[in-house]
């Protein structure tokens, strides 16, 4: 089960159902319980709700996912972000692979990288507001004084005020891989820019997932034509569980819209590669979609 944001120019930001290719807009059936993404994800049943809506029959003309799945344009429907109030966080250091990446770029030798991912604390960062997250189909930006950036493809837990996990989703934890290269202070400016975090295509229920750890999360890179970058990683290779970042990422915190919790990457491109502008960005996790954007030119 899955839903999803989307934009319609009559009627603005809706929260949408979708069903195949079919999208329904809840906001139209439901003004209050729908009324905006922080509202549904309070819900207290929400795969209830929504399996009961659609036994008993959506009376209204669905829109066509493929018609929303398009580069936003203020005259016509598309996606927008699942996002509305809600903080971005993201763990760091997850997986093996981020850990040596994070190693190999640290001009001071990043010896703190190899102690936080045996340390019981997880890294976790805050990464984006609303206003610097991108949806699907729009553009993610690279920051002007950096020369070296590459997209973090990483599964992204949708939590509600009550820290419950309501869904999963796709996020882009664009980096500057030099400038947090250069000195472990200057994360915040690495990783929290305008455009720098993309959220989407939809967030998927989490009981709707029978095996969320089997997922396998894949990344694209074109450039013109050519695929300049693939790879890919499973779940089951994150170092920590999400029950153990969600528990730190609420000690002493509290989220009254609810949040998003980036997991951390386990997929680095190699070191000589860094995004250009026009590049296309895509990152697929079966169970949620692909998530594509391309990089400002
Ligand atoms: O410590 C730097 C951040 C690492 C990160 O964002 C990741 O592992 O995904
Ligand atoms: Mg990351």
């Amino acid at each position: 089960m899955r839903v999803c944001k989307f934009f319609d120019p009559q009627s603005g930001a809706r929260v949408g159902l979708v069903e195949g290719d079919a999208v329904y807009d809840l906001t139209a059936l439901d003004k209050e319980r729908f009324a905006s993404l922080a509202a549904f994800l309070e819900l207290p049943d929400r795969v209830g709700t929504l399996a009961r809506l659609i036994r008993s029959g959506i009376s209204i003309a669905p829109y066509s996912y493929h018609s929303l799945d398009r580069q936003p344009h203020e005259d016509s429907p598309h996606l927008l972000p699942p996002i509305d109030r809600q903080e971005v966080w993201a763990a760091g250091v997850t997986y093996l692979r981020s850990r040596d990446a994070r190693v190999e770029e640290s001009e001071s030798g990043g010896s703190f990288y190899d102690k936080v991912y045996v340390a019981d604390r997880p890294e976790l960062f805050f990464k984006s507001t609303p206003h610097r997250t991108v949806g699907p189909n729009a553009s993610v930006r690279i920051r002007g004084d950096s020369k070296w950036n590459v997209p973090e493809p990483e599964l992204a837990l949708v939590l509600n005020s009550r820290r419950e996990l309501v869904g999963f989703t796709i996020g882009n934890d664009m980096s500057s891989r030099d400038i947090e290269g250069e000195n472990p202070l200057y994360l915040p400016q690495a990783k929290v820019y305008s455009s720098s975090c993309a959220l989407g295509p939809v967030i998927r229920l989490a009981e709707t997932v029978d095996h969320p750890l089997e997922m396998q999360i894949r990344l694209m890179i074109r450039r013109s034509e050519t695929v300049v970058f693939q790879g890919d990683i499973a779940l089951n290779q994150m170092k920590r569980s999400f029950e153990d970042l969600v528990d730190f990422l609420w000690r002493d915190n509290a989220f009254p819209d609810g949040a998003f919790l980036l997991t951390g990457t386990g997929i680095v491109p190699p070191d000589d590669f860094t995004l250009q502008p026009g590049d296309g960005i895509e990152i697929a996790v079966e169970a949620v979609g692909v998530l594509k954007n391309k990089v400002e030119g």
